[in-house]
């Protein structure tokens, strides 16, 4: 197992799926961190406290954050479970940016970006970074989104540990495609 795929196991476990290796999850996302290493080895999944650290301090976008003890251990967005982050309401910059593919786009012109299968709609803070989180689907799409008059609206936004913006959903009237 390299780096990556165990941080691909870890967000499987700490985003979506912690029932795969029977890991609980606190109301605000965070496992045990003894006990993910225990019941990551018990699936055959050999990791210890030492590569965890190693993948929660390289990871390439910082998915993955520790508590201040080391004691606990969440992924810092992304989830599909129902957990609440807990963040707090942050004022975010003018405009934010949203990389989809464009066989999104008719259906996210009439409803809008949607949280799909995740707890938020993902926003990124610069076209570099949504141009990578499109190129995952293809070609990447960049939406552009008036964030100025979502929150003169009263929308709220986050912005989590890693520097992803996170909000509910995002209707079209606010989306420059
Ligand atoms: C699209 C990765 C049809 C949306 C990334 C996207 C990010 C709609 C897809 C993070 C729609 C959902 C999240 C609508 C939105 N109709 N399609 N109304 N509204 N969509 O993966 O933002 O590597 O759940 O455009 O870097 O792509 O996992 O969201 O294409 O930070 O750490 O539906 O995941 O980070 O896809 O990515 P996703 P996302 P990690």
């Amino acid at each position: 197992m390299n780096n990556t795929q165990i941080s691909k196991f870890l967000s499987l476990v700490l985003r979506h799926k912690p029932e795969e290796i029977n890991l609980q999850l606190d109301e605000n996302g965070w496992a045990d961190t003894d006990e993910l290493i225990t019941k990551s080895n018990a699936h055959g999944m050999a990791i210890d406290f030492d590569l965890l650290e190693e993948i929660v301090f390289t990871n390439d976008k910082k998915r993955f954050s520790f508590n201040d003890d080391l004691s606990k251990i969440r992924a810092n967005q992304g989830h599909s479970v129902a957990i609440d982050l807990a963040l707090t309401p942050t004022v975010p910059p003018e405009k934010l940016y949203h990389g989809t593919v464009a066989k999104f786009i008719e259906a996210i012109k009439i409803n809008g970006l949607q949280k799909m299968s995740r707890q938020h709609v993902h926003l990124s803070k610069d076209i570099d970074t949504a141009k990578k989180v499109g190129a995952r689907r293809g070609k990447p799409v960049i939406l552009t989104i008036n964030t100025m008059a979502m929150q003169q609206q009263g929308y709220l936004f986050y912005i989590a540990e890693n520097g992803v913006w996170l909000t509910d959903t995002v209707a079209a009237t606010f989306i420059e495609f």
